[in-house]
């Protein structure tokens, strides 16, 4: 018996936010990013409430279940611990060939790529740029703004994250404010 449903989810598209049966959402504050920015001790000395970045997401199948889909939308605010914005933690995938698809809804900002060998290049990301990040990949975005960015992403079930390798060892390169311009350093 054939049939037509309603859509389960929505997302709006000017702003992001998901909504539907089943959506969860991890925030990720100030005071969980101890060792992710250059300056630990301006990052130490900020109110540790402050909220860096949400993700709003739907999984619709559990986790690690090979050939499923993982959907999130990401808003990270605007901010800087010193001269660094505001940015995602950033991970390898657990299954490191596994890749991921980002697309930037609202807000403009960074998206930092870094391969096996600690190679970094960063794409601009911008209302309705999208984003092919290849498997082997570390990922972490930045907000270069002074608006929240907000950016969508599909990967895969079976990905998993590994934060360990980028609390340990960080990206090689940072995007910092070098006299209002975002600009890429190497470390
Ligand atoms: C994204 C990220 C999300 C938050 O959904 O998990 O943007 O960034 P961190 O996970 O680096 O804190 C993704 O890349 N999933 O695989
Ligand atoms: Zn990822």
């Amino acid at each position: 018996m054939s049939y037509i449903t309603e859509p389960e989810h929505f997302f709006n598209g000017q702003k992001g936010s998901l909504r539907g049966n089943n959506v969860g959402s991890k925030k990720t504050y100030l005071k969980d990013l101890d060792g992710f920015f250059g300056d630990e001790k301006v990052r130490d000395s900020m109110n540790q409430d402050t909220l860096v970045y949400e993700v709003q997401y739907y999984f619709p199948v559990e986790d690690g279940r090979e050939g499923g889909l993982f959907f999130g939308i990401t808003t990270i605010n605007p901010g800087k611990v010193g001269d660094e914005y505001f940015m995602t933690k950033g991970h390898y995938h657990e299954k490191r060939d596994r890749g991921e698809y980002y697309w930037c809804i609202t807000g403009e900002g960074m998206l930092i790529l870094m391969d096996g060998e600690r190679n970094c290049r960063a794409e601009k990301m911008s209302p309705e740029s999208l984003h092919y990040i290849p498997g082997y990949t570390a990922h972490r975005v930045v907000n270069t703004g002074a608006a929240p960015l907000v950016f969508g992403a599909c990967w895969p079930a079976d990905a998993g994250h590994n934060y360990g390798e980028i609390k340990m060892r960080g990206f090689s390169a940072r995007v910092l404010d070098k006299d209002h311009e975002p600009m890429l350093i190497d470390e």
